[in-house]
């Protein structure tokens, strides 16, 4: 086995990184355990879609055939997106992975780790995970936030996932040393809601302006990674009021059915989904194309 061999770089990603052209990374947990089929096959396209539609290249990022691939091709994706017992990937997992040669979808901390070790800046997602409710008894952090401390990639994002503990979050990213972007906002976002009523300190208003301010974060802190916070668009973002209701019977329903660990996401993503008559799914497949878009203008900007 050729252990550095480890990091697959298709040659279309490859050639975009030599050349310093844009960039933007993909993470596959929203394919494989995120979105119901078919779904999430027609997301991942889009997403794709949007990114190259700005001129950028899109990464999309998981394991097979004992690889960590940057650039999954359609085919791939279709694998991750429709195959079973795919495995929710993070970063802790992708070496007995690639030595297990199983199929693998990463998650938001996996990626990073990927897409840093590959050179690449940018990630779109939809939602990071953070502090889950009931931490006090769960002990439950997604390492979504340990990662983002020591990767130096800025990850567009809906905030964190409303299902969260969203000031314990915050408060996670500050003592963890990651800094949190607005654009267009001074409030952090609540993934299917534009406004979680938490203050963000810094602000944005172009790409342009993020790229600027991320060249600024690197120059000082170059192993840290960012959050650049976007909000949903409005067109399907829910309103705060009413989510609440529906992800605390979620959660009740995950507690009912001992629901843990790495379940816990997927579960109350697809138990809201069904709460709100699919109207968090439209907000979140729509988050994510916008996420995508926000990212590749960001990284034509960091290119140029
Ligand atoms: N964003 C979405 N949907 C998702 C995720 C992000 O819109 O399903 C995934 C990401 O892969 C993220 C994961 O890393 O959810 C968080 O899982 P956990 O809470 O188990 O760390
Ligand atoms: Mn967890």
């Amino acid at each position: 086995m050729n252990w550095r061999n480890w990091l697959d770089i298709r040659p279309d990603v490859a050639a975009a990184l030599t050349e310093n052209r844009p960039v933007v990374a993909l993470e596959s947990t929203v394919i494989a355990h995120g979105l119901p089929h078919p779904r999430n096959l027609h997301t991942a396209a889009a997403m794709e879609a949007a990114i190259r539609a700005q001129d950028a290249v899109p990464a999309t990022i998981g394991v097979l055939g004992g690889k960590v691939v940057v650039g999954l091709t359609g085919a791939e994706i279709e694998q991750l997106g429709t195959t079973a017992d795919v495995l929710k990937a993070s970063r802790r997992d992708l070496g007995l992975a690639v030595t297990s040669g199983q199929l693998a979808a990463t998650t938001v901390a996996a990626t990073a780790f990927a897409a840093a070790a590959a050179g690449i800046r940018v990630f779109a997602t939809g939602g990071i995970g953070g502090v889950h409710r009931g931490v006090e008894e769960t002990l439950d952090i997604s390492a979504d936030l340990g990662e983002l401390a020591c990767a130096p990639v800025a990850v567009v994002c809906a905030g964190a996932k409303a299902i969260l503990d969203l000031p314990r979050t915050l408060e996670y990213l500050e003592t963890t040393g990651v800094p949190i972007l607005g654009y267009r906002t001074d409030s952090f976002p609540a993934f299917y809601a534009a406004d979680s009523g938490l203050a963000l300190e810094h602000r944005a208003d172009t790409p342009a302006d993020i790229a600027a301010r991320l060249a600024g974060h690197w120059h000082v802190n170059p192993s840290t990674g960012i959050l650049i916070a976007n909000p949903p668009p409005a067109a399907t973002a829910l309103a705060r009021a009413e989510l609440e209701g529906m992800i605390e019977q979620a959660l009740r329903d995950a507690a009912a059915q001992s629901i843990g660990g790495k379940e816990v996401t997927p579960f109350l993503l697809s138990r809201l989904s069904e709460l709100s008559q699919g109207r968090t799914l439209q907000a979140n497949i729509d988050l994510l194309e916008n996420n995508a878009a926000l990212a590749a203008q960001v990284a034509v900007a960091l290119a140029s």
